[in-house]
């Protein structure tokens, strides 16, 4: 049975650090923080989740994309959980898109990321995957591997008088309509 599990908010020292990597994938705790992870991210309605956000200083992702009002262009994309993920390549060119956390409640902010990446990550069985991403996929993606290196979205905004409100954000949605 898998649990609820509390999400760190921004402030929480375990946000701030570089998480570990995974030594032992078959490890049954590694296998029940991931289920836990699942749960706590579907019940937060969160589209990805790290493990550094339920305080836990592992590098482990789960990456998840469905179309929504928020994003209605967004791919659908079932739950995957990515083991000591590396970013292999970025690509040069960038997109600026809205980006919310689950650990930084209320906020919201138009970052630049990479429109492509190659990654490489171990998925839940041990099997090594090595794969490329693009769009908003690609930009999850770079959301989660963020977290394991202590790096909150906040960050990478230059300008930080565009950081706004969940209420703020709706509107400047709406006005795009
Ligand atoms: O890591 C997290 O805090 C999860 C975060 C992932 C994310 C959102 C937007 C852009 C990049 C990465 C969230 O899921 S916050 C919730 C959210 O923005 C959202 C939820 C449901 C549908 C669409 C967006
Ligand atoms: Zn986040």
């Amino acid at each position: 049975m898998s649990r609820l599990l509390p999400i760190a908010k921004r402030g929480e020292p375990i946000l701030q650090q570089r998480a570990q990597e995974v030594t032992d994938i078959h490890d049954p705790t590694i296998q029940a923080l991931i289920d836990d992870m699942l749960t706590t991210m579907l019940e937060a309605g969160g589209i990805g989740i790290a493990a550094p956000q339920v305080f836990i200083s592992q590098r482990i992702i789960i990456v998840a994309s469905r179309p929504n009002p928020r994003y209605p262009d967004a791919p659908l994309m079932e739950p995957v959980a990515m083991l000591n993920p590396e970013i292999l390549w970025l690509s040069a060119d960038t997109c600026t898109g809205w980006e919310g956390c689950l650990s930084v409640p209320d906020a919201r902010a138009p970052v630049p990321r990479a429109n492509n990446l190659r990654l490489r990550y171990l998925t839940r069985w041990g099997e090594s995957v090595e794969t490329e991403y693009t769009g908003f996929i690609a930009r999850i993606i770079q959301h989660e591997c963020d977290h394991l290196d202590g790096i909150l979205f906040p960050e990478r905004v230059g300008d930080k008088q565009k950081i706004v409100s969940e209420a703020e954000f709706q509107q400047v949605s709406r006005a795009r309509e």
